[in-house]
């Protein structure tokens, strides 16, 4: 199987982490965003929506993140390592996938946004400024509705390992890829103590720690992991 993936984005690294739980070997082909590749009419070709990542199963190419990590559960179940993909199992990581992205990210995403645009404008800080004041509510706007979002996780996760009960499965490497970009939009979790336990829990994993993007700080290249909050 082939996907096509670019090393920094983080629904990339989320589908490489669950193939490589899964046994599952892949192989990558990188697709340079930021050379923008992926409007190129020969990507344009394998999916219309000039995103990553793409799966290219002989005939069959799936986009969209959720429906490839299906599509991997899938093809594992049965397998020697993992037990099948019950109905139970497949509803529970469809509803857990569906939240990650409906809910878990859309907020996360937007703080992201937002500071970006206040970098544009020459003012990083949440300084309340007046030509500052647009983006500094809808920043404590998503702030608070990441919150809400993240108390849910965490109350979840005081009774629960991984989301779907008592083993890692997809679903948790989707939801990995939003709590890495949690660090990138300043979000505290240090309220959220059974969150901070899951993501200990799920970077000592193999399947995790090898798929990390290396990052340029200064002149070190140093695992992306390493510059995330504990
Ligand atoms: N809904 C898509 C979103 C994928 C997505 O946002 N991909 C980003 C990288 S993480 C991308 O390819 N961005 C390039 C662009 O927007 O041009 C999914 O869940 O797979």
């Amino acid at each position: 199987m082939k996907l096509y993936s670019f090393q920094q984005s983080p629904k990339s690294r989320s589908v490489q982490a669950a193939a490589k739980h899964l046994g599952l070997s892949l192989d990558l082909a990188e697709v340079n965003l930021v050379a923008l590749e992926q409007k190129s009419a020969d990507f344009l070709q394998i999916n219309p929506n000039g995103i990553v990542p793409v799966l290219v199963d002989g005939e069959k190419v799936v986009w969209e993140t959720i429906a490839i990590l299906v599509y991997l559960a899938q093809k594992a179940s049965n397998t020697s390592a993992n037990g099948e993909l019950t109905n139970d199992r497949l509803v529970k990581n469809i509803q857990w996938l569906s939240w990650q992205i409906a809910e878990l990210s859309p907020p996360i995403d937007k703080i992201i946004e937002t500071m970006l645009v206040k970098v544009m404008h020459g003012n990083p800080g949440i300084s309340g400024s007046e030509e500052n004041s647009f983006e500094d509510e809808r920043i404590r706007e998503a702030r608070t509705s990441s919150e809400r979002v993240l108390g849910i996780l965490n109350t979840h996760l005081e009774k629960n390992d991984y989301v779907t009960g008592s083993a890692i499965d997809i679903a948790d490497f989707a939801i990995m890829s939003s709590l890495s970009n949690c660090d990138h939009a300043g979000i505290d979790l240090l309220s959220f103590s059974s969150i901070r336990a899951y993501r200990s829990r799920i970077r000592s994993l193999d399947a995790w720690a090898s798929t990390c993007p290396p990052v340029e700080v200064g002149v070190m290249i140093v695992e992306s992991d390493n510059l995330e909050g504990k």
